[in-house]
């Protein structure tokens, strides 16, 4: 590690900071599906930094459009003045997204990405004379970041606490149930009644108050949660009964992590919203997108005068030149190494079998997958948190990952191959049977 002065000036996000300064783990380069640290070991990177580098690490293709980009336009305002390469961006991104989900709204992160779904969201009620309808319905467990509006729908509880009143927001049960559904292979089969509390909520509270329901297809953050059989369709259909807007927060689920462009193409579930960021380009430069149906945003334009401003939202960075042109160039990697759907196909199957070949190991009470996600879930017999000391114990046997709660995640870069899968089932494996 280099001589730092001190680390006490970065306050670091989401870490326990202090524990962290005294034993760090410090990355100084990476490649494929390798980060490389201080003391030169080689760590298999199994969550794609955080769930975002689909395409792996040190895309010199990507590092190419992002230099040229910058000594041809670095950077221009987004507020009245235009570049070809944000709308060029736009254009090549929507060829991915349900049909009808043709306009996008650029933002600088998934949750600033978050907060434009609701405003856009509040803005069609009002825009269409239905002002009233501005409560939100998320789901416990549900991560859509850590703004206000994120956190206001967000299900997770250290999120929320010790942050004031949020906006006014209901939450439907998560799906989470390893009593029924342990062991599943991709889908669990029980768990679609878990949609009808979204009905029970909409009765509760009239479906003239709420503007939106959001969630993650597959929840990520909140523990890697693939949706029951016919879940998502249900909450569609509820959603429509009651003119209510469907947003799916796409942040992770997005850019071929389950087997197609977005959970919505792979579940043919089509939301009024789509949220997007982190694959978008591929972690690389900051950049999130709201996916928007071409109903929305007309009835946005329509409802202001002609030659005013129709939104009153926007950032200084949104469609920022570089990040649209590192997009671009993953795009054209996503597009010609077939990576969006690469998790359909048999290294998706490979995954599956490896991950549930765990079953039966000490200390492994579920499984969980889809497309090329992950989660091993493990339990102590005297109930004490084990996820953060197996986490620590995976980076020192070469394996980067995350923990939540005992639920440790897996998000690998798509361009994984078998022999990777191998080692990081090895890996959980020696782990297994050194602590249980
Ligand atoms: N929505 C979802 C579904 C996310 O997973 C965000 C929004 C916010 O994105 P930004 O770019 O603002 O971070 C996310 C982010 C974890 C972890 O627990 C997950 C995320 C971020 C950090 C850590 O593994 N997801």
């Amino acid at each position: 590690m280099k001589n730092y002065k001190s680390m006490d000036h970065f306050w670091m996000p989401f870490t326990a900071n202090r524990a962290f300064k005294n034993a760090p783990r410090i990355i100084e380069r990476a490649e494929g599906m390798w980060l490389y640290n201080d003391e030169g070991r080689k760590i298999l990177d199994a969550t794609a930094g955080l769930w975002c580098v689909n395409a792996g690490h040190g895309r010199h293709q990507i590092a190419d459009a992002v230099a040229s980009q910058l000594k041809t336009l670095d950077y221009t305002s987004p507020f009245n003045l235009g570049h070809d390469i944000g709308f060029e961006f736009a254009e090549r991104l929507v060829k991915h997204t349900p049909d009808g989900l043709d306009r996008v709204f650029f933002a600088c992160s998934g949750s600033e990405a978050v907060e434009s779904a609701l405003k856009i969201a509040l803005a069609y009620q009002n825009a269409r004379g239905k002002g009233n309808k501005y409560h939100f319905i998320g789901r416990e467990k549900g991560y859509h970041g850590v703004n206000f509006g994120g956190i206001s729908v967000g299900g997770l509880p250290t999120n929320r606490k010790g942050f004031g009143p949020l906006l006014p927001a209901h939450h439907i049960p998560h799906t989470l149930d390893v009593e029924r559904n342990a062991f599943s292979k991709g889908l669990p089969e029980f768990g679609i009644e878990y949609a009808d509390e979204l009905e029970n909520l909409v009765q509760f509270h009239g479906a003239d108050s709420i503007a939106a329901v959001i969630v993650e297809p597959v929840s990520g953050a909140g523990g890697v949660i693939p949706p029951p059989v016919g879940y998502l369709k249900r909450l569609r259909e509820i959603c429509t009964r009651h003119d209510i807007l469907l947003i799916f927060d796409e942040v992770i689920t997005g850019w071929g992590r389950l087997g197609d462009s977005f959970g919505a193409t792979k579940f043919d579930v089509k939301p009024d919203m789509i949220v997007s960021a982190k694959g978008i380009t591929n972690g690389v430069i900051p950049l999130g997108a709201v996916f928007v149906s071409t109903d929305i945003y007309d009835t946005v334009m329509n409802a202001a005068p002609e030659g005013q401003v129709e939104l009153f939202h926007g950032y200084t960075y949104s469609a920022h030149p570089v990040a649209c042109a590192a997009g671009l160039a993953v795009l054209d990697i996503y597009e010609s190494e077939q990576l969006l759907t690469r998790a359909s196909g048999e290294i998706g199957l490979y995954w599956e079998d490896a991950l549930h070949s765990l079953k039966g190991l000490p200390g492994v009470v579920d499984v969980r997958n889809y497309g090329l996600i992950g989660a091993v879930q493990f339990a102590a017999a005297d109930g004490s948190l084990v996820g953060p000391t197996i986490m620590r114990r995976c980076y020192e046997l070469g394996m980067s990952l995350r923990a939540i709660g005992d639920t440790i995640a897996l998000s690998p870069p798509l361009i994984i191959e078998k022999e990777h899968i191998d080692q990081i089932v090895e890996i959980f494996t020696t782990i297994s049977n050194e602590m249980f």
